[in-house]
């Protein structure tokens, strides 16, 4: 049977629209290949597979287990690991998994404030993770805005924690995973790296890995690694069996078999020269925007970039957070509004916008082009809603010249 669904072709037709002739400034977004939208929707979607390969708890998984085991031999290939899970269905649910394998309900966790660039599922009062466990935050350190590791030493020899967390959604610096290490071990605590935002930076060889350093790392698959939406986790041998069971069947009942598959083929490439160059365009990109932001006067958090993203504070240009955003949006460039560390405003509203440059760099932005968008960005924070039908046209015009993968 095949049906075309008029309204949801429509939703599709403008959203694929929305794609083409905006700016995605979304650290966090990137555009997968069509391969890796292809196999997103194979039939793999009708399988269920509960378990792991060769242990499932339904017949018929013979190809479900040739799909599974292909995406843990790529995944273990790029992470350079002994042990990969592909089956979380999102960076949450692979934290889920790894608290409810490694803690009891009440132990303490040490990670980074959600406002100074941690995540919701670090142990924010409204998460499950705030719920269940008892969590203590670090800082960024006020002056630099950049990790403390002296202070974080003491936070951890004073309360203890049986877990400490670090990789972030909103830090522009590189993260020294041996210095966790050595404060993680100091106080006897396991270390779980967070990698989401920077995985493929990692795969790539652009950024420190804290494969055999850390105890768990844990990331989704879909932001600089640039596959299907999802999430994995890669556990060094002596924890891996207590992973698995934390995954299925504590958190999860089957994985999405389809997605899996799709997993696979980011994997693969993942491992292609073209993606270490994509990667170091990334930063190459996030760098120029930066310089350019510094230049016309924005205050850039912690000053500068070393990744794929940035922190502006908006107060620089008089606007909260959600103001920038907004105004942004209108002309046709997305971005999201973030806290910044010491952020007066509440979450809603906030102090400052996130600027990342996976996306925009999928998209294969020349140098001028990205400059240009850097002044139609600086132009549409700093001048009055009169001239944004003019910005959003020229928005347009160069984001119209760059193909969709
Ligand atoms: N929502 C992601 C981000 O934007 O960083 C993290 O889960």
């Amino acid at each position: 049977m095949n049906i075309t669904d008029i309204e949801i072709e429509n939703i599709l037709e403008n959203e694929q629209k929305r794609q083409r002739d905006s700016a995605v400034f979304i650290a966090s977004e990137n555009y997968a290949s069509s391969s890796v939208r292809k196999y997103t929707s194979s039939i793999l979607t009708n399988k269920y597979a509960e378990g792991y390969p060769g242990q499932r708890y339904y017949a018929g998984c013979e190809f479900a287990d040739q799909a599974e085991n292909l995406a843990i031999e790529r995944g273990k290939k790029i992470f350079e690991s002994e042990h990969i899970n592909v089956q979380p269905h999102s960076g949450s649910q692979a934290n889920m998994a790894a608290y409810i394998s490694l803690l009891n309900p009440g132990d303490r966790i040490l990670s980074l404030s959600l406002d100074h660039g941690g995540h919701l599922s670090h142990g924010h009062n409204v998460n499950f993770s705030g719920k269940i466990y008892e969590i203590h935050n670090y800082f960024l350190d006020e002056e630099t805005e950049m990790l403390d590791f002296d202070s974080i030493q003491k936070i951890a020899e004073e309360i203890k924690p049986k877990l400490i967390i670090c990789g972030f959604s909103a830090y522009s610096r590189v993260i020294n995973f041996e210095k966790f290490r050595k404060i993680a071990d100091s106080v006897n605590a396991l270390m779980m790296a967070d990698i989401a935002h920077i995985a493929g930076l990692i795969v790539a060889k652009q950024h420190p890995s804290p494969v055999n350093i850390a105890d768990i790392i844990t990331s989704t698959t879909h932001k600089t690694l640039r596959g299907p939406r999802g999430g994995i986790a890669i556990i060094k041998n002596s924890l891996s069996k207590k992973y698995d069971r934390g995954i299925f069947p504590a958190v999860q009942g089957g994985p999405i078999m389809n997605n899996v598959i799709a997993k696979a083929v980011a994997f693969k490439e993942a491992s292609s020269e073209g993606f270490v160059q994509y990667s170091k365009d990334i930063i190459t990109n996030s760098k120029l925007l930066c310089g350019f932001f510094k230049d016309k006067q924005l205050r850039i958090v912690s000053d500068d970039t070393e990744n794929h993203l940035m922190l502006i504070d908006t107060r620089s240009v008089n606007l909260s957070g959600a103001e920038a955003e907004e105004k942004l949006n209108s002309v046709g460039i997305i971005v999201n509004k973030n806290a910044i560390p010491f952020d007066p405003n509440p979450p809603r509203i906030t102090s400052g916008i996130r600027i990342g440059t996976p996306a925009i760099t999928t998209r294969k932005i020349s140098e001028n082009d990205l400059l240009q968008i850097g002044e139609l960005i600086f132009q549409t924070l700093t001048t009055s809603a009169k001239k944004s039908t003019y910005i959003k046209q020229e928005v347009n015009k160069i984001m119209n010249k760059l193909p969709l993968p």
